[in-house]
């Protein structure tokens, strides 16, 4: 019984550290995916999501019937998806988010975005101070031909600038999980 508790506790603790360095992994749409035709709301998806520096985006859906391409804020509002500054069409396409923003997603095959195939990732500044930031909506921008142009070139994803490490975002994330293991340290010792 000591043994099989032991197994159990080591076998938790590697679950909560090896999350340390990964980050969380969201799958876009989760069991639905990323489809224009699941009447899946993206914007409601990602709402109550609190997405981090260092976390996964995972877009999922048919290779050579849809898409994944990054877009300006203004191309996102329109459906335009004429420059862009990634496209990914594996089937199975992992974006990781290496700063704070916004990051606009939409399918550019016909139809597709209009029907809703677009996602808005909005990511948080790391903070220290409060590890459960309040929802905080940003007002809705009014669309505007005057917008501000992007801040990093529209370049193809091969050839993207590396960004700096997500140290703030990863100490933060340590002090959850390492809560969350002395939590679970003490559910393994009462049961
Ligand atoms: C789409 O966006 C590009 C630049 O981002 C612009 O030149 C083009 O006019 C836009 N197309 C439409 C139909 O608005
Ligand atoms: C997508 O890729 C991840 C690893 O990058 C893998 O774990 C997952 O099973 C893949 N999903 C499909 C449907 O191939
Ligand atoms: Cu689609």
């Amino acid at each position: 019984m000591i043994l099989s508790k032991l197994t159990m506790f080591l076998f938790l603790m590697i679950f909560v550290f090896c999350g340390v360095s990964m980050g969380e992994v969201y799958k876009v749409g989760d069991s639905t995916g990323w489809t224009h035709n699941g009447h899946i709301d993206y914007k409601s998806w990602s709402s109550n999501k609190n997405f981090r520096v260092g976390d996964s985006i995972v877009f999922e859906y048919k290779q050579h019937m849809d898409n994944v391409v990054r877009v300006t804020h203004k191309n996102f509002n329109t459906c335009n998806a004429t420059t862009t500054y990634a496209t990914f069409n594996t089937g199975n396409d992992t974006f990781v988010i290496k700063r704070p923003g916004h990051f606009y997603f939409i399918s550019s095959f016909p139809g597709h975005c209009q029907n809703g195939q677009r996602v808005d990732i909005r990511v948080l500044r790391p903070t220290k101070s409060s590890p459960s930031p309040s929802p905080s909506p940003t007002p809705p921008r009014a669309p505007s031909s005057s917008s501000s142009p992007p801040t990093e070139p529209i370049t193809p994803s091969s050839t993207q600038a590396p960004a700096p490490s997500p140290s703030g975002s990863s100490e933060m994330l340590f002090s959850i999980k390492l809560w969350f293991s002395m939590l679970l340290i003490v559910v393994v010792a009462i049961v």
